[in-house]
């Protein structure tokens, strides 16, 4: 038995050590079976100077010698001084003044900030050198990440001249992740770093490097909704210690932190912003952090939303909330992420709610305070238009909240490729200053000078092997990192170079998969929620359809609230003749939305109420369209089981496999959706369902008596 059992682990840890198990994300370092490439690039990091010491530059070290190692079978001399022929050199401008007369790196240098990088060519006493070269060792480190990057993609070094930096200071993963190891909407397992009794170092650090290789820069380590306790003594030396692993990768820390823990953590008796106790107790919180943590970024606050506590509690506003704190945080360098999701059961629409509380408050916050706005005014619902607190708060510094997980789509077991979605956020314009005021320049600085910019992604992390659930919830995080670094890429861009870096180089598996993730979200938002509808989710868990719900405790938490179907017709009315949340555009937007006519379609019935027999711009009634779009969201889903069967010949059996079984169960789903929510709104249409959609199999019984669970993963 003994021996056996010998065996069995030997052959299960070298299964392991080849399996294609996802672990290793966009950063695989495929070995290069072409000879003549191995020596091309080999060429460049045989002697590489570095011209530093410090934790960062170890690892680009390691980042560099294992890469090297992997994809050409070589490791680089890492040589003391420029006299020793090297053939790369990585090091800061200050250090290397001989730059200073090549007109490329002199002028790149000029604009390039304080964590981009220039890559190019250069001759140093007559030999040619390839360099890395940035302001800061940080630069360094994301220069070395897109070398590595033109390595895996076989792309060539001799003529590189490269300038990067990015476009928005802050570019941060918000973690949901609780002290007990859950995670809030986290579908990938449990949390990297909470509730385990030794930390797993290992994995900690690859983390940090798949963060770094995207120049994502703060990681937020726990939940929006946050207990008293995540500031208590023992929480914060474990918040140093991730800091302390984090940091050598560029990436600086941020706590959220619950508004009255002045009085539940530290026994106050109340946690009123402007009590002078108050503040003093936070002084001396934050002051123990920067011991701690002396590069700890600041807070994230969730309140007054949801049942969590905050300044209204008091009578007092967010600003005298989030300016008490930043104040306090100031001295340190830190900042304040205020965030804008707030909304109470009134009667007002609750679409309006974020910006009827903060656009009053405008110009109020200091400087050092962000306010975090989730894309559309609901909650991550698979489409919604802009939220319109863009482009209205021009005097405070407002930042892009995104989700990466998939809360409303699908969870770990649908492929929805989401770079579409942050784009159409990114590229939607406010003409809050005329045209061209898109939420991207928004949220970069340009449209109001911001000094301070921020995005935010919730992650889609989690203990799981392949980090995401699914391998292709991978490209998620990659492309909320790409695009926070450059908002400009588009989602076709992304989707290659991760498809290159993840699956295969080769051509034919680069157009399949492409093709299959590029057409993803629009078939999500086809079968779950179309032409503007949305909040027709699950109770609680909001895994499946249930547009019947009308039992929850707050109106604004039923899916009958959002989709208001009756014998007429279908949608929120929010034009001016109903609750005019199309006010709080800016012109031509407001009229443009206002109108039916003019709506965009996949906005229609967010902003109208139509009839079931409304003839659309498309030729089709509404009815007809709603069920012709759904129909459309199933099939899209047989064309990507189709595409993933063709692109199966290109990469190995293990991750096909995995995505295919998934596959199934989404195609299943969507089933689901559609049939739901059709044989649901069919009872207020009566009209029949259009002779070419996919006849429908059930009843409406048979769905409403079924129980919607989750996939266990
Ligand atoms: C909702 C989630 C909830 C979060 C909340 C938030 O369902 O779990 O706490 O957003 O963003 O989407 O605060």
């Amino acid at each position: 038995m003994r021996k056996w059992g010998w065996i069995f682990l030997l052959v299960a840890i070298a299964f392991s050590a080849t399996a294609e198990d996802g672990y290793k994300l966009w950063l695989r370092y495929p070995y290069k079976d072409n000879a003549q490439q191995r020596t091309y690039y080999g060429s460049y990091l045989r002697n590489i100077y570095i011209g530093h010491h410090s934790p960062i530059v170890q690892s680009i070290r390691e980042e560099i010698s294992m890469a090297s190692q992997e994809m050409l079978g070589q490791s680089p001399t890492f040589v003391a001084s420029l006299d020793d022929s090297p053939t790369l050199i990585i090091t800061t401008f200050d250090n290397l003044p001989i730059l200073k007369k090549d007109n490329f790196f002199a002028k790149g240098l000029k604009k390039v900030g304080r964590e981009g990088y220039l890559i190019g060519n250069t001759s140093i006493d007559g030999r040619q050198c390839l360099i890395i070269t940035s302001l800061t060792e940080q630069g360094l480190l994301y220069g070395t990440f897109h070398l590595l990057r033109m390595i895996a993609l076989n792309e060539s070094l001799e003529k590189a001249q490269i300038i990067s930096s990015p476009r928005i200071g802050f570019r941060v993963l918000n973690h949901w992740d609780n002290p007990d190891g859950s995670i809030e909407r986290g579908y990938a397992g449990h949390s990297l770093w909470y509730g385990y009794s030794t930390l797993d170092t290992v994995r900690l650090k690859d983390y940090a490097r798949a963060n770094a290789s995207i120049g994502i820069n703060t990681v937020v380590i726990n939940n929006v909704n946050a207990s008293p306790a995540m500031l208590a003594d023992t929480s914060l030396l474990f918040a140093a210690r991730l800091a302390n692993i984090f940091r050598r990768y560029g990436i600086q820390i941020m706590m959220s932190i619950n508004f009255s823990s002045p009085k539940y953590l530290g026994g106050l008796s109340n946690s009123d912003p402007l009590n002078p106790t108050v503040a003093e107790w936070w002084k001396n919180k934050i002051d123990e952090i920067y011991r701690l943590i002396p590069d700890f970024a600041g807070f994230l606050v969730k309140a007054n939303s949801e049942g969590l506590p905050g300044p209204q509690d008091y009578g007092r506003t967010h600003a005298d909330g989030a300016n008490m704190l930043a104040r306090l945080l100031k001295p340190h360098g830190g900042i304040v992420v205020w965030r804008a999701f707030v909304y109470a059961p009134t009667q007002e629409d609750r679409a309006k709610q974020g910006y009827n509380e903060f656009y009053p408050l405008d110009g109020q916050f200091l400087d050092n305070v962000v306010i975090q706005i989730k894309n559309g005014p609901i909650d991550f619902q698979p489409r919604e238009p802009f939220h319109p607190l863009f482009g209205a708060l021009q005097k405070t510094n407002t930042g892009l909240e995104l989700q990466i997980t998939q809360e409303y789509l699908g969870f770990s077991t649908h492929l929805v490729y989401l770079a579409t979605l942050y784009k159409e956020v990114l590229e939607s314009d406010t003409y809050a200053r005329g045209k061209g005021s898109t939420v991207a320049r928004i949220v970069d600085g340009s449209i109001f000078s911001n000094k301070l910019t921020l995005i935010a992604g919730v992650a889609n992390t989690g203990n799981s092997r392949n980090w995401c659930g699914h391998h292709f919830a991978q490209a998620n995080w990659y492309a909320f990192g790409r695009l926070a670094w450059d908002h400009t890429l588009t989602p076709e861009s992304i989707a290659n170079e991760w498809i290159k870096l993840t699956f295969s180089n080769n051509d034919s598996a680069l157009k399949i998969i492409s093709n299959l993730m590029l057409m993803s979200h629009e078939a999500a938002v086809n079968y779950m929620t179309p032409l503007g509808l949305h909040h027709l989710m699950s109770y609680n868990h909001h895994y499946g359809p249930q547009p019947w719900l009308d039992t929850a405790a707050r109106p604004d938490w039923n899916s009958i609230y959002y989709h208001r179907a009756d014998s007429i017709g279908i949608g929120f009315d929010r034009s001016s003749k109903g609750s005019n949340a199309v006010a709080q555009y800016f012109p031509p937007l407001n009229r443009i939305f206002d109108d039916p006519n003019t709506c965009p379609i996949e906005f229609l019935l967010w902003f109208h109420h139509i009839p079931w027999n409304y003839t659309l711009n498309t030729g089709n009634t509404l009815w007809t369209e709603l069920c012709l779009r759904y129909d459309r969201g199933v099939k899209t889903v047989d064309t990507m089981m189709m595409l993933w069967k063709k692109a199966q010949p290109y990469f190995d059996a293990e991750r096909f496999g995995a995505v295919e079984k998934k596959l199934i169960r989404q195609r299943n789903d969507a089933h689901i959706w559609k049939e739901a929510c059709l044989l649901y709104f069919q009872t207020f249409s009566r009209l029949p369902f259009p002779p070419n959609i996919e006849p429908i199999t059930q009843t409406l019984q048979y769905y409403k008596s079924m129980k919607i669970e989750p996939p266990i993963e």
